[in-house]
């Protein structure tokens, strides 16, 4: 040992000791051991050092994923927990960094979907590519993650409020705290040494997100934050609307008959955004032009389906749109009202897939039935009727006032992106928090210098036939912005801000083309027969995105 560090000596210049280390030199149980957030770095929290792995891995490939492009990297493989001091409990935070030469001064925290508080580890390359390590936690809630809720009650009637917290918003701010000191330890940073610090995340992992930005408004640099599942009594409620809707009317309706409709729509309105390619790039003059009665009588088909692990197999369904099809997706394409008709939520688009409609066969009757989303079951037997159940979320407290505080005080970035064609969160759900924070932000100013003003830190973006989280395979050629988080730290380090979002299509016979994706408040329209993107001010477009909520006395933001 003694001579072959004398030999190093002798034959190198004293510049190599400084040496970039491999993979291999720091990728151990004993370096990351060493290299742990020091006590003390977050108040009430312990490290668990008993509990740290950490492994090389080499060539590790990603392809056609939505939200990283195509890499194979080199990574280090990390994870080890933390206590709550005084609770005993255990949080996993799975970390995984580059290889030291690739490292950019970055760290990204990334978020889940669902009730899951993270997605596995399927969104750990997205920040690895671009030279930042990149974290999920387990919050706590162990392998049982994937539906957190079920940790939500500790009996019937008796909140668990640490669980809740946890899931809510704690839980990603002590990752991203941890994480950042982690990542300077173990690459050696010095104080004085930018760590540029991101969140990424879709669906509940935006919600996520937003619930660091509104609170902690140093904690990150810039968010990539899509269709948030944010308005969580609302969102999870209303996931609960399609099902009322067969309920009440006594319609239960054979899958392909809604996608028969889907299908038609998509057909009816693709032109309507002057290009025909399949997507509806606007859908707000497909609800004000077409009208889905036309698909009455319309005949449809799709072959039997084989047993899944969750339903019986189903039989071919051949048949024709019926007017009790067409008033049941009319009623679903008018969203929540009261009694006394007044809107209470908004829905989703007109080309979105009718998923929270989605029936059961019952192989014993032989029909279709009422098939209730747990999305929204889970969340009112769990959190408003306090029985333990299923699965349900957190409900979170957001307020006016926090809202207006985060936008004090933030310095980060944000781009905010919803699918136009989401069957999951209704897309105007984000128009409703853009406009909600450039009005509050910028009261006793025109609606375009507000728009401008917003803009420095905040843009969303509609992607035209995006579905939830993911490109739409029935709108296939629409664009989806695959490379938010790379466009997201140009705007960050570079000043560079996304006018349009860069969009890749990746699905269908385009696969592979880039096309940009409007900045809200302008609207996609395809001039000189298609093949020019125009991002215009549509007054009209506009407001029909914005609706009165007045079945409730108080403010909806
Ligand atoms: C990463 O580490 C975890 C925890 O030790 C382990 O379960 C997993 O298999 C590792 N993954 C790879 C690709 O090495
Ligand atoms: C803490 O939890 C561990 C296992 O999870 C258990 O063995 C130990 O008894 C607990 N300690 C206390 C004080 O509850
Ligand atoms: C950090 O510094 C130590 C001591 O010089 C060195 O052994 C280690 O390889 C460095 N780690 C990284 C990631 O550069
Ligand atoms: C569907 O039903 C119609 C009318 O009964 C029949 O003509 C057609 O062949 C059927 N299609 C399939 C694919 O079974
Ligand atoms: C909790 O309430 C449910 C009804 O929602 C009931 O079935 C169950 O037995 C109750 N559990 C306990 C432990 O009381
Ligand atoms: C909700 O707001 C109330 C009142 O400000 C506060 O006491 C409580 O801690 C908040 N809960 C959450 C989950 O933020
Ligand atoms: C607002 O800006 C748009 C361009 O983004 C422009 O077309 C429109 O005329 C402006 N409205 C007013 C009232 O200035
Ligand atoms: C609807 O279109 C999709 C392709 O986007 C196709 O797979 C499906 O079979 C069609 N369904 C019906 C009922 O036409
Ligand atoms: C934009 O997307 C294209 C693929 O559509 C990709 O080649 C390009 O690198 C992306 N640009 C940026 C700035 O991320
Ligand atoms: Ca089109």
């Amino acid at each position: 040992m003694r001579s072959s560090i004398w030999t190093c000596f002798a034959i190198v210049p004293a510049a190599v000791v400084h040496a970039v280390p491999s993979l291999a030199d720091v990728c151990t149980i004993d370096y990351v051991t060493a290299h742990l957030p020091p006590a003390g770095i977050y108040p009430g929290i312990s490290m668990v050092d008993s509990f740290v792995s950490a492994n090389p891995v080499y060539s590790a490939a990603v392809k056609d994923a939505n939200f990283y492009p195509n890499a194979v990297f080199d990574y280090c493989n990390v994870s080890f927990s933390y206590s709550h001091d005084g609770l005993n409990d255990t949080v996993v935070l799975t970390y995984w960094l580059p290889a030291p030469g690739n490292f950019q001064n970055r760290y990204l925290s990334t978020g889940g979907g669902g009730y899951a508080i993270n997605s596995g580890t399927q969104s750990l390359p997205g920040g690895l590519i671009y030279g930042a390590v990149t974290g999920i936690t387990d919050g706590g809630f162990g392998v049982n993650q994937g539906a957190a809720i079920n940790t939500f009650l500790v009996a019937n009637g008796t909140l668990n409020w640490h669980n809740i917290y946890m899931f809510g918003y704690e839980a990603i701010h002590e990752m991203g705290e941890l994480g950042k000191s982690f990542t300077k330890t173990f690459f050696n940073m010095s104080e004085s040494t930018k760590l540029y610090s991101y969140y990424q995340g879709c669906s509940e992992g935006g919600r996520e997100g937003w619930s660091q930005v509104q609170r902690f408004a140093d904690e990150f640099d810039g968010a990539s934050i899509g269709a948030p599942a944010f308005r969580f009594a609302f969102q999870q409620v209303q996931h609960l609307y399609s099902n009322v809707v067969e309920h009440t009317l006594n319609y239960f309706p054979p899958p392909c008959e809604l996608q028969a409709i889907v299908n038609a729509t998509i057909l009816a309105c693709d032109s309507l955004d002057g290009r025909v390619d399949g997507v509806v790039s606007r859908t707000d003059l497909c609800t004000a032009q077409y009208d889905i009665a036309a698909t009455l009588g319309l005949p449809y088909y799709c072959a039997p389906g084989a047993a899944t692990r969750s339903g019986s197999a189903t039989p071919e369904q051949n048949g024709t749109v019926t007017a009790q099809g067409v008033a049941l997706a009319k009623e679903i394409f008018e969203g929540l009202h009261d009694s006394e008709g007044r809107r209470a939520y908004f829905t989703y688009t007109p080309s979105s897939t009718f998923t929270d409609a989605q029936t059961q066969w019952n192989p014993t009757s032989g029909k279709w039935e009422l098939s209730v989303t747990s999305l929204g079951g889970s969340f009112v037997k769990v959190l408003l009727d306090l029985q333990i159940g299923s699965n349900l979320p957190s409900l979170d407290n957001v307020t006016y006032d926090t809202l207006v505080e985060w936008i004090d005080e933030a310095g980060g970035k944000v781009i905010h992106f919803h699918g136009e064609s989401d069957f999951s969160i209704p897309t105007a759900s984000s128009v409703r928090y853009w406009e909600s924070v450039n009005k509050i932000m910028n009261p006793g100013v025109s609606y375009n210098e507000s728009v401008a003003a917003t803009q420095e830190f905040y843009r969303l973006f509609l992607v035209p036939g995006g579905s939830h989280c993911a490109p739409n395979a029935a709108e296939s050629n629409g664009p989806w912005p695959q490379t938010a988080l790379a466009n997201l730290i140009d705007w960050v380090e570079k000043d560079v801000p996304p006018v349009t979002l860069n969009g890749t299509i990746l699905l269908g016979q385009n696969k592979g083309q880039n096309q940009q994706i409007c900045g809200w408040p302008l609207r996609p329209l395809f001039t000189g027969n298609g093949l020019n993107l125009e991002c215009v001010y549509d007054q009209g477009s506009i407001d029909s995105w914005i609706y009165e909520l007045d079945a409730f006395d108080m403010p909806v933001y």
